[in-house]
């Protein structure tokens, strides 16, 4: 038998680094960090634990500051899971669409551990006026500089997210991946994990969480990272949150010949935001018709 070729990464863009996942590889639902995806807006920091602190302020009792240890010393929470970018797929997009063309690898899943981001905001006490926690991470620059849709200067990398998710069991501040430390690309020295929600929500390299009384409208919420939702007669801006409910296949790839009459193992993946998948169904033709079958999961 042929050796399988070592999958190899998906350079998207050089400057900031963006790598995509060769998703036709897939071969375990969890994700080795060496082949994990990159999404960088800005070039990744590079942060020294023994400098670094996290400091949270804004709408609570006592603005904190801890470093890297004190987080660590804290009751750990590990789970696993999934994080896509929600620029997944746009190369399929007729007509193209502008951005990143990530084909279907801007998507992996791996065991995360941390503490819980409530427990860290219990630490400072939030004031009952809270309405969103802002993560802030430590890389930044300018954005579109010469569009209408330019940064004012250069900004962070900055999302905020509802109180009720900032307080779920599903969003940890993590410092460990795949079960060892958070390597640079992904976050090091702590990253949000938002389980269930789009990856724009997943900061990486945090330095502050501010509590904010009023929503956040920054550049990654407003002008990035949003949609239209007509409701009440006019369309306003949401900001992205969960991850929509998806199947992709890996093998066989688009355009493969298949020998007619001889089973063929359909391998892949599917995932969603809040809620548990059951059962994938797929459809084959034969270009007169489509015949519906189901997947069992593994
Ligand atoms: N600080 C910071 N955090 C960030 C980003 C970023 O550019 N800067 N990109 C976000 C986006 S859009 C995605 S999809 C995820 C990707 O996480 P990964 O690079 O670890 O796969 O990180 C998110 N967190
Ligand atoms: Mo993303």
């Amino acid at each position: 038998m042929p050796t399988p070729e070592r999958p190899s990464l998906i350079v998207r863009q050089k400057s900031p680094q963006n790598i995509e996942f060769p998703f036709a590889s897939l071969s375990d639902w969890l994700i080795p960090t060496e082949l994990f995806f990159v999404r960088n807006h800005f070039a990744s920091p590079d942060l020294d634990a023994r400098d670094w602190r996290l400091r949270v302020g804004g709408a609570v009792e006592r603005p904190i500051e801890l470093d890297l240890d004190s987080i660590k010393a804290m009751r750990s929470t590990t789970f696993t899971a999934v994080v896509e970018c929600a620029g997944n797929g746009r190369v399929y997009y007729e007509p193209p669409k502008e951005g990143l063309q990530w084909q279907n690898g801007a998507v992996g899943n791996a065991p995360w551990t941390g503490v819980l981001l409530r427990e860290i905001l219990e630490m400072a006490g939030v004031k009952r006026t809270a309405r969103e926690v802002l993560l802030v991470g430590a890389d930044s620059g300018v954005v579109d500089a010469n569009k209408k849709t330019a940064s004012p200067g250069p900004i962070a990398f900055a999302r905020s997210l509802p109180l009720e998710k900032a307080m779920a069991h599903s969003t940890i501040l993590a410092y460990s991946m795949n079960e060892e430390a958070l390597t640079r690309d992904h976050g090091y020295p702590l990253r949000a994990v938002v389980g269930g929600w789009f990856g724009m929500a997943w900061v990486k390299w945090i330095t502050h969480i501010t509590v904010v009384e009023q929503p956040f409208l920054g550049y990654w919420q407003a002008r990035d990272y949003f949609r239209w939702e007509r409701s009440l007669g006019e369309p306003r801006l949401v900001p992205l949150a969960e991850m929509e409910v998806k199947a992709q296949i890996a093998r066989p790839v688009q355009g493969a010949h298949l020998i007619a009459g001889q089973p063929y193992r359909i391998f892949g993946a599917a995932w969603s935001g809040e809620a548990v998948i059951r059962q994938v169904q797929v459809c084959t033709g034969d270009g007169r018709g489509w015949r519906e079958g189901r997947l069992l999961e593994t």
